[in-house]
């Protein structure tokens, strides 16, 4: 499978070209608008939210809801390009009213503009955005449908925002199930806190990251291959997540803290049953040797405070070279919720896209038949 996004966050719209799902996959429109949605959603969103309304529309490779086996391709199209379409229209518009000059610390501002011989930031942040998600959001809700023919679960909540942190661990249901509506959290009393923080940053004119466990449930063992090191399991959906906007690490199962154990208490022990092996514990996230063993796949993404702070920090006025306030452009004070969906949405791209190489199939009957057998 492949996957290509393009668009500008006011330009006409979000697109994706998803390459290689196999014929015969039944798409819910509902479902991956429903996704689109939940996107848009959480506490601490800004003013944009307001003005789209997600809608994925289907341009190819679907027939009467059905997969053919052809590329499909999709737009997310933006209400905003009708307030936008006279400074970003590609046909001919006003490239000097809407520049960005005063760079932001921690966007793509000024390397950007460095690197593509450019004097306005917009050329960069209009694609640097997190807009751009609203089309892998998309098309990973079709790579979500694909795995779900093979009984392959994903799942995630946000697991701390700020210093607030969640109480315990939660199981794969308790997720799929418990998953609290306003921020994507386990806990009211988490919840509630997170509410207050945001509603403490955005009076400060500042902004905050939090930390997003991801599941996945069903997965057989052996995806992935420890052969050769562009193969292993994990090194692939390590670069899925952090390819996300604005994420600055990931661990897989117990991750950091393994570092600080000693092997015995890190370790899962082995054992067997009527012929088939289980491990009590799940400290390696379900990968062993850049392989699926069978277990829950466990990961966790931290997302940084977006760059974009009403207060502004200390740059430098690109047009002038002199001392400056960074552009306050209109954003969120929290995206954490949202960012939550897109990890679950590029996880459920990667595994496809690891799951179809093995699988190969040109039909998804093909597909679930040689899944079965596995
Ligand atoms: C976003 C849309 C953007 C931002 C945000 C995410 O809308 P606008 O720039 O029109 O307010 O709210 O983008 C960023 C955080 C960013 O750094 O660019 C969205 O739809 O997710």
């Amino acid at each position: 499978m492949k996957l290509k996004t393009a668009g500008e966050s006011h330009g006409k719209g979000l697109f994706a070209i998803l390459e290689g799902v196999p014929a015969g996959l039944k798409l819910d429109i509902a479902q991956i608008d429903a996704e689109l949605a939940r996107r848009q959603s959480g506490y601490g969103r800004g003013g944009r939210q307001k003005i789209e309304q997600d809608h994925v529309e289907l341009l190819s490779g679907v027939r009467d809801l059905t997969t053919l086996g052809s590329p499909i391709a999709l737009a997310v199209w933006n209400r905003d390009y009708e307030n936008w379409k006279e400074f970003m229209a590609p046909e001919g518009c006003d490239v000097s009213s809407r520049r960005l000059t005063k760079v932001r610390p921690g966007h793509a501002d000024l390397a950007g503009m460095l690197k593509f011989g450019t004097e306005d930031a917009r050329n960069v942040l209009e694609r640097a955005s997190a807009r751009e998600t609203a089309a892998r959001v998309a098309a990973g809700e079709i790579c979500r449908a694909y795995l779900k023919e093979l009984n392959v679960a994903v799942t995630g909540y946000v697991r701390s925002l700020g210093q607030v942190f969640g109480g315990r661990e939660y199981t794969f249901e308790e997720i799929q199930t418990g998953r609290r509506p306003l921020l994507g959290m386990m806990e009211e009393a988490a919840e509630k806190a997170s509410v207050s923080l945001i509603e403490e940053a955005k009076g400060a004119g500042d902004t905050l990251g939090g930390v997003i466990e991801l599941r996945v449930k069903g997965l057989k063992s052996g995806f992935g291959s420890p052969m050769t090191y562009q193969e292993k399991l994990d090194a692939r959906i390590a670069a899925a997540l952090m390819s996300v906007q604005a994420v600055k690490g990931v661990e897989v199962g117990g991750g950091f803290s393994l570092a600080h154990e000693k092997g015995s208490a890190v370790h899962d022990e082995i054992f067997a049953s009527d012929g088939k092996f289980f491990r009590n514990t799940n400290r390696a996230g379900g990968i062993e040797g850049g392989m699926s063993n069978g277990e829950e796949l466990v990961f966790r993404a931290a997302m940084k405070p977006i760059p974009t702070l009403m207060k502004g920090l200390k740059t430098v006025d690109f047009a002038t070279g002199r001392p400056a306030v960074a552009a306050p452009e209109r954003s969120d004070t929290c995206a954490v919720t949202a960012c939550e969906v897109v990890l679950e949405s590029a996880l459920c791209f990667a595994l496809a896209e690891i799951v179809s190489e093995r699988l190969g199939g040109d039909n998804m009957a093909q597909v679930k038949e040689r899944y079965e057998r596995l």
